[in-house]
C-alpha cells in the first residue's frame, strides 16, 4: 500500500484555461493604396475613414479585433509621402513612421506592380522595424491576367526578404483572411489589452470630426486637400424623456484662404448640405441615435504650416 506522502499531489494551476494573445499589427504604405480600405474590411465595420484621394488618413488609427483569443490591435496610418515642405504633411509622416516601431508585425501595402518612389521610401522605414513585414499586394480585383499577378508577385518578391506575400483586394474581401490568419500566428501570448466589443481607442469627437471631413474630400476636387481640417465644437446628448436621445454636433471647418471657403460652401450653399446630409448619415449609424449637425466653415491662414496650431487641432504625436 502507498503511504499517503507517496501520492503525487494534482497539478491544477492554469488546467483548461486557453492562452490568450495580443499584439500590434502596423499597417503602412504610400498614399491611395487601401491602408485605410483593408483596415475596415478586418474589422468588418467603418471607421477609418477613405476617399479616392491620396493623403486622406492623417493619424494613427487603432482598429481592435478579438476573436478566438487573438486580441489584434491594427494601426492605420497616413500614406508616407515625399512633399513635406509644411508641418502637417511632417506630422502625417511621422504618424507613419513611427507606427513600424515596437509592433509585432507590419503589413506592408502596396498597389499592385505600380511601384513608386514613395514605396521605395516605405521599404525603407521598414527595413528598419524588427518584426515580420508582410506584404500585401492590393487592388487584384483589377488584374485580369493570372500571368500578370504572377510577373508582379514575383518582381516585388525580389525587394526584400519579406515574412509573406499576400494578394488581396481590400475592396471585396478576397483573401484577406489568408493575411489575418498569417498576422495572428505573429501576435504573442499575453492578456487582452481591451474589452472584446471595444472597436478603438479614439473618442466619438474625434469620430465625428473625421466623418465631416471625409464627405469634403469625397466631395472636393484636387482644390484642397490638405488645407482643411475640422474641430467639433459641440457633441452632446439631449435627453428626451421616453424618446430616444438626440445627438448635437458642431462641427467647424478651418480652411486656409477665403476662394477655399467658398468652394467648400458651394453654390447657394448647395455643397455643405450635401457634406452635412451625408456626413449626418454616417454619424447616425456610427452612434446609433438621431443626429442634429451643425456645420461651419472660417478662414484660420497658416494653420497647416504652424506646429502650435496644429497641436491645438489634435495633431499630436504624444
Ligand atoms: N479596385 C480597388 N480599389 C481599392 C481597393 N482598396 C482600396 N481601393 C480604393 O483606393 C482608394 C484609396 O483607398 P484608401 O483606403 O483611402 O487608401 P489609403 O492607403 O488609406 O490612403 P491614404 O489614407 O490617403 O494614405 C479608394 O478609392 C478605395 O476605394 C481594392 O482592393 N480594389
Ligand atoms: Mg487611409
Amino acid at each position: 500500500m502507498t503511504e499517503a506522502h507517496d501520492v503525487p499531489e494534482l497539478e491544477v494551476a492554469d488546467s483548461g484555461e486557453e492562452q490568450t494573445r495580443c499584439g500590434y499589427v502596423a499597417i503602412v504604405g504610400r498614399p491611395n493604396v487601401g491602408k485605410s480600405t483593408l483596415m475596415n474590411r478586418i474589422l468588418g465595420q467603418k471607421l477609418s475613414i477613405t476617399s479616392r484621394r491620396p493623403q486622406t488618413t492623417r493619424h494613427q488609427i487603432l482598429g481592435i479585433k478579438t476573436e478566438a483569443g487573438v486580441q489584434t490591435l491594427y494601426v492605420d496610418t497616413p500614406g508616407l509621402h515625399k512633399d513635406d515642405k509644411k508641418a502637417i504633411n511632417r506630422y502625417m509622416n511621422r504618424a507613419a513612421a513611427t507606427a513600424v516601431q515596437d509592433v509585432d508585425a507590419v503589413v506592408f501595402i502596396v498597389d499592385r506592380d505600380r511601384w513608386t518612389d514613395e514605396d521605395e521610401m516605405v521599404l525603407r522605414k521598414v527595413r528598419r522595424s524588427h518584426c515580420p513585414v508582410v506584404l500585401a499586394v492590393n487592388k487584384v480585383d483589377r488584374i485580369q491576367d493570372k500571368e500578370v499577378l504572377m510577373t508582379t508577385l514575383q518582381t516585388l518578391n525580389e525587394k526584400y526578404d519579406f515574412a509573406a506575400i499576400v494578394p488581396l483586394s481590400a475592396i471585396n474581401g478576397k483573401n484577406v483572411d489568408e493575411l489575418e490568419e498569417v498576422l495572428n500566428g505573429y501576435m504573442p501570448k499575453g492578456i487582452h489589452f481591451f474589452p472584446e466589443d471595444q472597436i478603438t481607442d479614439r473618442s466619438s469627437r474625434f469620430m465625428a470630426a473625421e466623418l465631416v471631413r471625409e464627405k469634403i474630400m469625397r466631395q472636393l476636387g484636387d482644390e484642397l486637400p490638405y488645407q482643411m481640417t475640422v474641430e467639433i465644437e459641440e457633441f452632446k446628448y439631449e435627453d428626451r424623456g421616453d424618446k430616444p436621445p438626440l445627438l448635437h454636433v458642431s462641427a467647424l471647418i478651418l480652411v486656409e484662404r477665403s476662394g477655399q471657403k467658398r468652394i467648400v460652401i458651394g453654390d447657394k450653399g448647395a455643397r455643405m448640405k450635401v457634406i452635412g446630409r451625408d456626413a449626418r448619415t454616417d454619424m447616425e449609424n456610427m452612434f446609433d441615435c438621431k443626429v442634429m449637425l451643425n456645420l461651419w466653415v472660417k478662414v484660420k491662414s497658416g494653420w497647416s504650416d504652424d506646429d502650435r496650431a496644429l497641436r491645438s487641432l489634435g495633431y499630436d504625436l504624444e
